[in-house]
């Protein structure tokens, strides 16, 4: 094995893949599920930054076998790395060297919904998207949407606590999952698919696999609370004149738009330049012209309620005052579905768009909203201060763009760079680790740990904390073979 892309890095005391290890998945699995060729794309993760060397690739298609392959590995010390949609942010879906994968895509199965309760009972390998046009055709959504959709698995959505667009109105992951069934890197199955929402009979231990992005256990099922699916979705996209302005347009929103408001978002002027260059298409708010206007901040909002008529009056009259009394200067309201979809790509497209150029150094943190576009400012100045942002080629940076989910104090800065190099890493971290600890925030709104920033969980969280988090892993993994070298 030689190890190219990690060089400073040292390969843990792992068994090494064998032919006799193949003939087991085989017997396990049946031939057609254990991959040994053209698997390039489940070493490298979708932002082509993190390159594994796995040799094998395995799909189980229940519970049963994932435990079976699980217990063989744990037997051999074979180190794993669990993979969903490999949509992840944070280098932790793809292998570091030579883990065995366990990709859940052949587990897509929806195993129940209670049209009374809401309640959803899938495979972890059911793609989010389509889990949510199943759940439309019964007048549901599930409680969380990101422009990954097509692609990430409900397991990893679980498995990272993914937040998404839509955390304002349905809350977090924690929240809205009732169960989850995990094979333990022993190979036990932990089964906790329960349907209840109120359940006070000791620890809620399957809080421990909502953002454990994959070191606890494989998950392999998720019972999960779907609320109804809004009848009236609006969304309206506007112009303001600074990032004090975003945070007012906020506050009124969430006083005069309440109970209707089901996503706010902000988005920096920088954001929408590298946007156009990906979606090539006219700016909502150029009116004509092919130019993005010269508004410093962009804003999201979308409403979602039962009655047409009564939200878009609320709509309109918020609008109203807000052009009146000069917080909004320009903005747009969808007329149709197609619209709707039109203006959610000028916020969704910039996370794709932001690695046009090159690559890209993505920051998601949580930050007082005070605050949240310091961040931004900060890490511009530092770039320029080393001399390593520029128009041309010979700089390595092209732009930082700031954007987020202002409703959830979630700011994402992601610099924008021509090509990946050490230089401009060296630079961006720890500084911008150490800032946002200085302002008391988290170094992880909602990407997770993984492989990135597994040297900086102490920015955000205590010696106690960290020492309990490393207690947990080695009692349920003492051979540490679940996703090794990340998340602690
Ligand atoms: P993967 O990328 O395959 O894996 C992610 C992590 O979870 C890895 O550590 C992996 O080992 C582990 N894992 C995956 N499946 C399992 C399983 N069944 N059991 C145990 N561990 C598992 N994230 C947000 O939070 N909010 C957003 O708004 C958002 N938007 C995004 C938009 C785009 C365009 C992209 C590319 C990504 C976005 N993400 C977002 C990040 C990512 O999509 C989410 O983190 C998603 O939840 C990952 O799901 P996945 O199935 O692709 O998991
Ligand atoms: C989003 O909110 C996602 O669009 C992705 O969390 C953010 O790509 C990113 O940096
Ligand atoms: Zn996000």
């Amino acid at each position: 094995l030689t190890v190219e892309t990690y060089p400073n890095l040292q390969r843990g005391d792992y068994g090494t893949l064998e032919e006799s290890d193949l003939t087991r998945f085989r017997s396990i699995l049946g031939d057609s599920s254990v991959f040994v060729d053209d698997i390039e794309g489940y070493n490298e993760d979708q932002m082509r930054k993190y390159r594994g060397q796995s040799q094998v690739v395995l799909k189980p298609k229940t519970t049963s076998q994932v435990s079976e392959i699980v217990k063989h590995c744990n037997d051999r010390k074979l180190a794993i790395c669990p993979q969903g949609g490999n949509t992840g942010l944070v280098g932790g879906s793809v292998p570091v060297f030579d883990e065995v994968v366990v990709s859940l895509s052949g587990m897509s199965q929806i195993r129940s919904f209670d049209e009374t309760s809401g309640i959803l009972k899938v495979d972890a390998g059911c793609i989010l998207e389509s889990t949510d046009q199943f759940l439309a055709e019964k007048g549901y959504i599930f409680p969380l949407d990101l422009g990954a959709k097509g692609s990430c698995q409900i397991g990893g959505n679980v498995a990272t606590n993914a937040g998404g667009l839509r955390l304002l109105r349905y809350g977090s992951l924690h929240g809205s999952v009732l169960g989850i069934e995990a094979v333990l890197p022993d190979g036990t199955v932990f089964d906790s698919m329960h349907s209840l929402r109120k359940d006070n009979t000791g620890y809620d231990l399957k809080q421990l696999f909502i953002g454990s992005e994959g070191t606890l256990g494989i998950i392999t099922g998720v019972s999960v609370l779907c609320p109804a699916r809004p009848k009236a979705v609006n969304v309206a996209f506007l112009g303001v004149e600074s990032y004090e302005a975003v945070q007012d347009t906020f506050s009124k929103a969430k006083r005069e738009l309440s109970e209707i408001l089901s996503a706010f978002e902000f988005m920096d002027r920088e954001s929408q330049v590298v946007n156009k260059k990906f979606l090539k298409a006219p700016h909502p708010l150029a009116e004509g012209s092919d130019e993005i206007p010269e508004y410093p901040f962009y804003i999201l909002i979308e409403t979602s309620g039962s009655n047409k008529e009564h939200d878009d009056a609320k709509l309109e009259q918020f609008l109203e005052t807000s052009m009146e009394d000069g917080t909004i200067l320009d903005g747009t309201v969808s007329q149709d579905e197609a619209q709707t979809r039109t203006l959610w790509a000028w916020r969704e497209g910039i996370s794709e768009a932001s690695q046009i150029e090159g690559g890209v150094y993505k920051y998601d943190v949580s930050l007082p909203l005070s605050k949240l576009y310091d961040l931004v400012i900060a890490a511009r100045e530092r770039l320029r201060e080393a001399n390593l942002i520029g128009e041309t080629d010979e700089y390595p940076v092209v732009d930082p763009v700031g954007y987020g989910h202002v409703g959830d104090g979630n700011l994402h800065l992601n610099v924008c760079v021509r090509r990946y190099t050490k230089e401009v890493e060296k630079v961006l971290e720890p500084f911008i680790y150490e800032w946002i600890s200085q302002h008391h925030g988290s170094i992880s709104a909602e990407h997770g740990l993984g492989f990135q920033k597994k040297n900086y969980v102490h920015y955000s969280k205590s010696d106690v904390e960290i020492a309990m988090m490393k207690d947990l892993k080695r009692h349920y993994d003492p051979n540490g073979i679940l996703n090794p070298y990340k998340y602690i």
